[in-house]
């Protein structure tokens, strides 16, 4: 997902052109603004961390642009070094946020960290048919 941050700055076309450059490819996207529902669910894991609010707020605060992205065996982990560190200042120059950010509350990017949480945001965000 490209946040309302990345979309804001104008980077949407950059983010989909890594990660079309590496090979993977982009079966859905769709630019959207986020339901309330629809980011407490997808950011359930967080509910009770003390940053939750804020981070409901900014992900609905204006458009995202929503990413299905297939690719071999281990693509997750690939598009999440390709996303680098939660805190951009963590992150490695060249990924995207180490390229793009420098706060940890708009790090331009999410993406999914697991096989069961990529099935679960694909059916959130694209519905129960685009996950497999
Ligand atoms: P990531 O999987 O890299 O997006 O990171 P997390 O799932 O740990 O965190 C999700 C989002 O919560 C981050 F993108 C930004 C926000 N966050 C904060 O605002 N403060 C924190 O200390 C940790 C995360």
């Amino acid at each position: 997902m490209v946040k309302p941050d990345g979309v804001a700055s104008g980077l949407t076309g950059e983010i989909v052109s890594r990660i079309e450059r590496r090979g993977f490819s982009v079966v859905a996207l769709e630019k959207r603004t986020m339901a309330r529902e629809v980011a407490e669910e997808h950011y359930g894991e967080h509910r009770e961390r003390p940053f939750f609010g804020e981070l409901v707020e900014f992900i609905t605060s204006g458009p995202v642009v929503m990413l299905a992205v297939e690719g071999p065996e281990g693509t997750i982990d690939a598009l999440r070094r390709m996303a680098g560190s939660t805190n951009p200042l963590d992150a490695d120059p060249g990924t995207i946020r180490g390229d793009y950010a420098t706060d940890v509350g708009q790090n331009v990017v999410h993406s999914s960290d697991a096989v069961e949480s990529a099935t679960r945001e694909l059916a959130l965000h694209f519905g129960a048919g685009i996950a497999g």
